[in-house]
């Protein structure tokens, strides 16, 4: 394994109950560092472009409807294999199946409104770091 980077999203049903430093704290407790982050609002375009993977499923619409609902925290998490930890992190995308100490347990409060978003694959995430950061934004 080596040393990874990954996307992260804090989604905004976890930053609508102030839960961004929690949620942080169990990536740095599992090793993940960090490196980028910042709070922002995604337009509309944005989440539909993030999202355009999923846009013949029936919960798009309401899915960028969701993440547009209000802030979110996007952020690069570094570490050694650090897009499947992230994702052992995260627990699984339903809360009800996630394992217990996960984000998605601890926090999530539907499948839509689960509170994290990880990329999933090595060329996935080098496509949505590069979509909200820029090269100089990332500090390792
Ligand atoms: P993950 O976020 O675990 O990678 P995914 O890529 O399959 O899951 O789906 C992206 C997001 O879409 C997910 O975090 C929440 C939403 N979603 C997935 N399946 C859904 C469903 N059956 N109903 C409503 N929203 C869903
Ligand atoms: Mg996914």
């Amino acid at each position: 394994m080596s040393v990874e980077r990954t996307l992260s999203i804090i989604k905004p049903d976890a930053t609508r109950r102030n839960l961004t430093g929690k949620i942080n704290a169990m990536f740095e407790e599992a090793g993940l560092r960090i490196v980028a982050q910042k709070r922002t609002r995604l337009t509309k375009e944005q989440a539909e472009t993030f999202y355009e993977v999923h846009k013949e499923r029936a919960f798009y619409g309401e899915l960028c409807a969701f993440m547009t609902s209000g802030p979110v925290v996007v952020q690069v998490l570094e570490g050694e294999g650090a897009i499947a930890k992230n994702r052992e992190v995260m627990g699984a995308t339903n809360p009800a199946n996630a394992d217990d100490g996960t984000v998605r347990k601890l926090y999530g409060e539907s499948v839509e409104a689960n509170s994290v978003h990880g990329s999933d694959a090595p060329e996935t995430a080098a496509q949505e770091i590069a979509y909200f950061f820029a090269g100089t934004e990332i500090v390792g």
